[in-house]
């Protein structure tokens, strides 16, 4: 007789990802990078737990290029996920929130993906225990911009050419995910076919398979948006937002949220539907979220979800970065509620 089953299918990220693997889904290199990466968010989600007690909280008394104050913990973070990247000797190349520019990684001998990653977003609420999140996104290899390539290719230096390749639209993408550090530690990811959610449980320290093939709903009265710019909004999207709070005829309008972390509204509004916006504004002609680490990955997930991701006016997934901290209005979530915001800004 067939060996009876337990009824205790447990699915681990790493038994998951070999599964991927057996079904011709990835190749062995992208999945020694996923399993990198699910190890820094391990590091990170544990560090971030600690923060007070290791005196982790506060700032580390440098700006990034982005001009903001760096926490102790993003710079921590940055090593932590570049580190467990290196030792993949997978990742050609890694471009961070964090770093000024693109670094090509030595150690890598074969694969070479291209991996690009806020480590940890919304770091601003570590120091009051709000939820936080590392995003990535890994693109396919390209030798033009490998240190050992031989090419003398017109693009001049290998910075040069680290930037052309890791400027790539997010179409490209292999894969994109997140860590959400909250009264859970759960990873998202997607591989291109649907969407994937795993909790970490901290009994043994693995990331356990909770949620598959994630849809968002189609549409949802949750709107994600830091009304307290507001002012400095274009008149059109101020409607917009007006029009969400008319209870209408069913007598209920939407509803706010917003944690004021990327990664905790996104998750949120993948689950519950809805939309999240970070719109351009008066003061940031091009929003404040960073197209190639923040705004691309979540759309091509949100995509992949059956949503939307859009800048206002195009799709994120076409737009072609042309410089690596490059900014773009973020509108995300239910396909329903990002077309009809599409209509108030055309
Ligand atoms: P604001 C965090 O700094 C972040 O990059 C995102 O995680 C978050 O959604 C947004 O900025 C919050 O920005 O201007 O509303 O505080």
């Amino acid at each position: 007789a067939a060996k009876k089953k337990s009824g205790y299918e447990l699915q681990t990220l790493t038994s998951w990802l070999l599964r991927q693997e057996m079904k011709g889904e990835i190749d062995t290199e992208l999945t020694i990078v996923m399993s990198s990466i699910a190890m820094a968010c391990k590091q990170i989600a544990s560090l971030v737990q600690r923060a007070g007690i290791s005196n982790l909280t506060g700032v580390q008394g440098a700006v990034n290029i982005q001009g903001e104050d760096q926490k102790k913990l993003d710079v921590v973070s940055n090593e932590v996920f570049s580190n467990c990247l290196r030792s993949s000797g997978r990742t050609g190349i890694i471009a961070s929130e964090e770093e000024d520019v693109p670094v090509a990684v030595e150690e890598s001998y074969s694969g070479n993906y291209v991996v690009v990653f806020d480590p940890l977003d919304g770091s601003s609420n570590i120091d009051a225990a709000v939820s936080t999140g590392s995003i990535f996104g890994i693109y396919s290899p390209n030798d033009e911009c490998l240190p050992d390539s031989d090419d003398t290719s017109a693009l001049g230096s290998e910075e040069e050419r680290c930037i052309v390749n890791v400027c790539q639209p997010g179409n490209n993408l292999l894969a994109a995910g997140y860590c959400m550090y909250s009264s859970s530690v759960i990873f998202v990811l997607t591989l291109g076919k649907g969407v994937f959610a795993f909790t970490l449980d901290p009994m043994y320290g693995e990331f356990v398979l909770t949620q598959e093939n994630i849809e968002i709903p189609k549409a949802g009265k949750i709107y994600s948006f830091n009304e307290g710019n507001y002012q400095m909004w274009d008149e059109n999207l101020k409607k917009y937002i007006d029009d969400l709070k008319d209870p209408g005829p069913s007598g209920k309008p939407y509803s706010a949220r917003y944690i004021g972390s990327l990664v905790g509204d996104f998750h949120r509004t993948l689950l519950y539907g809805g939309i999240y916006g970070y719109p351009r504004d008066a003061k940031s002609k091009n929003g404040k979220l960073r197209l190639l680490y923040e705004c691309a990955p979540m759309s091509f997930i949100v995509e992949q979800a059956g949503g939307k991701g859009s800048d206002g006016h195009h799709r994120v997934l076409d737009i072609q970065p042309t410089e690596i901290h490059q900014r773009v209005p973020l509108y995300i979530g239910s396909k329903e509620e990002v077309e009809k915001l599409e209509k108030y800004l055309a």
